[in-house]
Formats: C-alpha cells, structure tokens, sequence
C-alpha cells in the first residue's frame, strides 16, 4: 500500500507570533508539495494566526502537546476540546522532551493519543530509546513497549491512522543521526509490532517518521527506505528555505 510521505516541523519552544507568521508567508508554496504532507507543530499562542494562515494552503498545523481532560483544574495546561476548537488538525504526543522533562509515563501518552482522537486530532506519537538502552541493545524493546503502551486500546482504524515517529534520543538537536540503515532496521520493527498488535492491512498502513537531527542534506536517504514514511524535524525546520527542502526532499 503506497503511504502519503509526511514532513512535520517540530518547532519547540521558538517562534513569536510574527516570526511564525512571517515564517509561513516565506514558506508556503514551496512547502506545498504534490504527494507530501506538511504539518508544522508550534507554540499554543501562534497557533490561531497559523491556523489563519495555513487557510487555502496544504499545510496542516499541530501542537506539540494535550492535556488528556477535556477542561478541569489544570493550571498552564490546553485539552484536545480547545485544539479542535482552533481547526488544529494534529498533535505531537510523548515526545521524549516531555517525556523525560514534564514526568510523561506510557499511561500518560496513550491517554492523549486517546484525547487527540476524540476530538479528531491526528496524533503523532514519539517513541525512541536513550542512549544507556541502545548501548545495552534494548531499543527495539523500548520501541515495543512505548508503541505497545501509546496505541493501548485504539481501534484498528485508529492505530492505521496515527503517526509514529521514531526518535532515538541520542540523535535529538545533537547533530548525531541514526543511520538511513539503522533506523529503517528499528522502522520495520515498530511496524511489525503494529502488525503484532493488529493486523498487516493496519501495520501497512500507519506511517512511521524517522526524527533526530533530519536535515535537507540527509532527508532524501531516510525516505529512501522502504519503512520510513516521513521525518519529524526540530532544528532545520525552524527556517523557511530549509522547511522548503525538507518538503521538496520526501517527493
Ligand atoms: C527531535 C527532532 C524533532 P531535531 O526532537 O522532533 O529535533 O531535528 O532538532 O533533532
């Protein structure tokens, strides 16, 4: 089954309002690519410009977090109910950032993957090893139990629609990258593991992202690989031009 390649720019904690909207205005169009999806994942507070912005254009605007209640006592936190409300179409979840800085469990990311669904959200869901587990060769296990864990209880339909990225973390903003090889090796994995879970129609069908240091120079190799659908990009997605590569690379 032919699965749509999808760039999403991971944007952290960078951009004011008018730096990202004046980003999107240098960016559109040529980060309009016929056969690519491009999402770019940003701040809360830029998000109603860029959503505004994005209006007429083929690119989609996430957030890179979600409070798994729909409203309640959470001081500081946004729900899924408030994401839909701005025409957010997707939502990073469990990235390794949140995981080891902000207490994320397994239980915690599989409610949000949860919460994004039931507002329509798409998720795209982190997972990836540290460095003390690759080195002791457990990645793919790692792999296995947050896939396993963020997934827990989702529909066949679900689980097909949702975004993995895979993200080894020593490889996050270090400039170090998994090789095309080795990533594609633990991509194959995670989709096995779908397959484990579900079914091959639903494993064949979920796109699985490489992230960590993705770049325009070493794009094209990871979307080479048979299992790699797509790139989740921190760093050289926070310049148009190089967005605009990016894009133009997963053709
Ligand atoms: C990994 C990635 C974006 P970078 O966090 O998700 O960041 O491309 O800067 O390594």
């Amino acid at each position: 089954m032919a699965r749509t390649p999808i760039i999403a720019g991971n944007w952290k904690m960078f951009k004011t309002v008018s730096e990202a909207v004046s980003f999107f205005n240098e960016a559109k169009g040529g980060a309009e690519v016929e056969g690519v999806e491009s999402v770019i994942c940003a701040p809360f507070t830029t998000l109603p410009a860029l959503v505004e912005a994005a209006k007429g254009t083929k690119i989609a605007i996430g957030a890179q977090n979600l409070h798994f209640e729909d409203n309640g006592a959470y001081t500081g936190e946004v729900s899924g109910v408030m994401l839909a409300d701005l025409g957010v179409k997707y939502v990073i979840v469990g990235h390794s950032e949140r995981r080891a800085y902000f207490g994320e469990t397994d239980e915690i990311v599989n409610k949000k993957v949860a919460a994004a669904f039931k507002h329509g959200l798409t998720p795209i869901l982190c997972v990836g090893e540290k460095l003390e587990e690759r080195e002791a060769g457990e990645t793919k296990n790692v792999c296995k139990v947050q896939t396993e864990g963020g997934l827990k209880g989702l529909t066949a339909e679900q689980a097909a629609e949702t975004v993995i990225a895979y993200e080894p973390i020593w490889a996050i903003g270090t400039g170090k990258s998994s090789t095309a090889e080795d990533a594609e090796d633990v991509i194959a994995y995670i989709r096995e593991v779908v397959a484990g879970l579900y079914d091959q129609a639903t494993a064949d069908a979920v796109r699985i992202q490489y992230g960590g240091s993705v770049k325009p120079a070493n794009v094209k190799e990871y979307l080479g690989q048979a299992n790699i659908d797509g790139a989740l990009v921190g760093g050289a997605s926070l310049e148009p031009a190089s967005y605009i590569a990016l894009v133009e690379g997963a053709k």
